[in-house]
């Protein structure tokens, strides 16, 4: 694939200010951008990013608009220009025309129709449709996979396991199709019997992040399918292009089966759009993922108008690992779940309690591996497309600025790093074209009161402090206003059932000897407390996509009351 020329002179100015500061030759990294020249006059998109967007038909012309809006029948899109950045060269990948109000609300009215035509569908039909989206999906993994990792900045393995959720959710969603059910229940009253039915709610809203830009949208479009509703998607503004391949993948396959594609419509945009889909009585269930300071603005919002939200906001997970652990089975854990996508999942480790009595030794092979140079054992930071990469870049430079400020913070309030190495990571000197998002990941002992503790920062910084009983391991576990995912390390069963029972994790995900991220589709997916209550995904979250009904039904010639109300009056 020859790498694309930009014609036109402004962007050719624009571009070369955001992507090739200096001299061109010393500041960029041959791996990272695969030997791709500029030319004088011209700007070039790097050959590893236009092979990656033209295998999911993507345009590669970056000069060019993308429209990021689907109503189901065309692609539109004459609001707020959407800029996507690799986060590790800095690389504009391509602009995308988000949405207007209008244009929103258009998408919205669409969705909104095409859910009456869903609703009607028997529920196995609609599970067959997304069996076929399954389909879909596994025919382009790989390329869809390298697309997140380009545009979020995820490792490759990370950003190909996304799209493997996505494939696991559907074969979920296609087996609920035929299993979910309501109940019968027995009458007080003869010849009576009491259903409780699950009916569709219409149009579902999924708001998604920047972190996960195409497993949640999964857990949320083929749920609210199966269930018999249709979606309008709101992805991040910085990952538009991982949305629209999803979108365009999927397309067809409603198209194929009758159902106008608007059963899963697209709105690319900003708070604009975001405030329309939150605000429209036609969209019964917003889906939101995102910031506690968002959501708690998105909960008010869907409930002035008493509407239902799933929100999946802030998690500040902990790990614990008592005297009994395996010590080296908790040290991967916390490893994964530290570093693992750079420290930028919801349930990343933030908080790591260790036992006293072993503190020190895990500390030190801890600390081993964060400081490592060598080759075979070290936590490689770099290139998130080179499958021998850990870490990746963070997202942005906000990103980069919040994990500096964390820092900061802590060592001015008397708090340690721990690790050799912290902060940004200049391109100079490592190598690296130095637009990218490069940073240490970091272990620190911030004070044990310092705010930091209570706070989710979206990078890779591991807190630490020492315990001495297991009660007071789960109350710190349990201090903070997050409650999303917490991991216990150790062999003794007490131990264990104590955690899960009523005196241990408050959070909604509650693992044993497994650490805090990297959660199965299988369970419902979610958090307590400011974490929000949603579920998503498996288990019951599907309850949550459906408007339940009582209903009594008499099929006697009488009509006694229920609790022996007498009331003397005949029809
Ligand atoms: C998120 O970070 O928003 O459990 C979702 C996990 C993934 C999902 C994370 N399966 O880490």
């Amino acid at each position: 694939m020859s790498p694309i020329a930009i014609t036109s002179a402004s962007a050719i100015e624009d571009q070369s200010q955001e992507m090739f500061p200096k001299s061109l030759s010393s500041t960029i990294s041959k791996t990272l951008l695969n030997g791709t020249r500029a030319g004088s006059g011209s700007r070039l998109l790097s050959t590893r990013a236009s092979k990656i967007l033209s295998s999911l038909n993507l345009p590669t012309d970056t000069n060019q608009s993308i429209p990021g809006v689907f109503d189901g029948t065309k692609w539109l899109g004459s609001g707020e220009e959407l800029v996507s950045k690799c986060p590790a060269t800095g690389e504009i990948l391509g602009r995308v025309r988000g949405g207007t109000v209008a244009e929103t609300q258009a998408a919205i009215k669409a969705s909104f129709e095409a859910s009456k035509l869903v609703r009607q569908m028997p529920a196995p039909k609609r599970g067959e449709i997304v069996r076929q989206i399954r389909e879909a999906l596994l025919s382009k993994v790989d390329e869809l996979g390298d697309l997140v990792s380009l545009e979020m900045g995820k490792i490759k393995s990370e950003g190909r396991g996304e799209v493997v959720e996505f494939i696991d959710v559907c074969d979920y969603a296609t087996g609920l199709s035929r299993s979910m059910k309501g109940n019968v229940l027995p009458s007080e009253r003869p010849e009576h019997v009491i259903y409780e039915n699950p009916n569709p709610l219409g149009v579902v809203g999924i708001l998604s992040a920047f972190n996960f830009p195409v497993a949640v949208y999964g857990w949320n479009l083929t749920i609210a399918l199966v269930t018999g509703n249709a979606t309008i998607w709101k992805p991040a503004p910085s990952t538009p292009l991982s949305s629209i391949a999803v979108t365009k993948l999927i397309q067809p396959v409603f198209e194929k089966n009758g159902l106008p594609a608007a059963a899963a419509a697209l709105v690319c945009g900003g708070v604009d759009v975001g405030k329309t889909l939150v605000g429209s009585a036609d969209v019964p269930l917003i889906s939101f993922t995102g910031s506690e300071k968002v959501g708690k603005e998105v909960g008010k919002a869907v409930q002035d108008r008493f509407g239902k939200a799933i929100l999946e906001l802030g998690g500040n997970n902990a790990v614990i690992v008592d005297e009994d652990a395996d010590l080296g089975l908790a040290l991967q854990g916390v490893l994964f779940a530290a570093v693992g996508t750079a420290g930028q999942r919801c349930t990343s480790t933030r908080r790591l309690l260790l036992h006293r009595s072993i503190s020190a030794e895990f500390l030190s092979r801890l600390l081993k591996i964060y400081d490592s140079t060598h080759p075979t054992n070290q936590l490689l930071v770099g290139d998130p497309l080179n499958p021998s990469t850990l870490i990746g870049p963070l997202h942005n430079q906000a990103a980069v600025e919040k994990y500096e400020s964390t820092l900061a913070g802590i060592t001015s309030r008397g708090g340690e790093i721990l690790t050799l190495r912290s902060g940004r990571i200049e391109g100079g000197d490592f190598g690296v074209e130095d637009k990218g998002n490069w940073v240490w990941p970091v272990v620190a002992r911030p004070q044990k009161d310092d705010p930091c503790w209570k706070e989710e920062t979206f990078a890779p910084i591991l807190y630490v402090q020492e315990f001495d009983t297991l009660e007071e391991a789960i109350e710190i576990n349990n201090s903070v206003p997050q409650g999303l995912s917490s991991s216990l390390f150790t062999s003794n069963v007490q131990s264990m059932g104590k955690w899960l029972g009523p005196d241990g994790s408050d959070c909604g995900i509650v693992n044993i000897n497994v650490g805090t991220s990297g959660a199965e589709i299988g369970a419902g997916f979610g958090g307590n407390k400011s974490t929000g209550w949603g579920r998503e995904s498996g288990g019951d979250a599907w309850k949550q996509y459906v408007r339940w009904s009582a209903a009594t039904v008499n099929y006697s010639s009488k009509l006694p009351l229920a609790q022996g109300v007498n009331f003397g009056i005949q029809g």
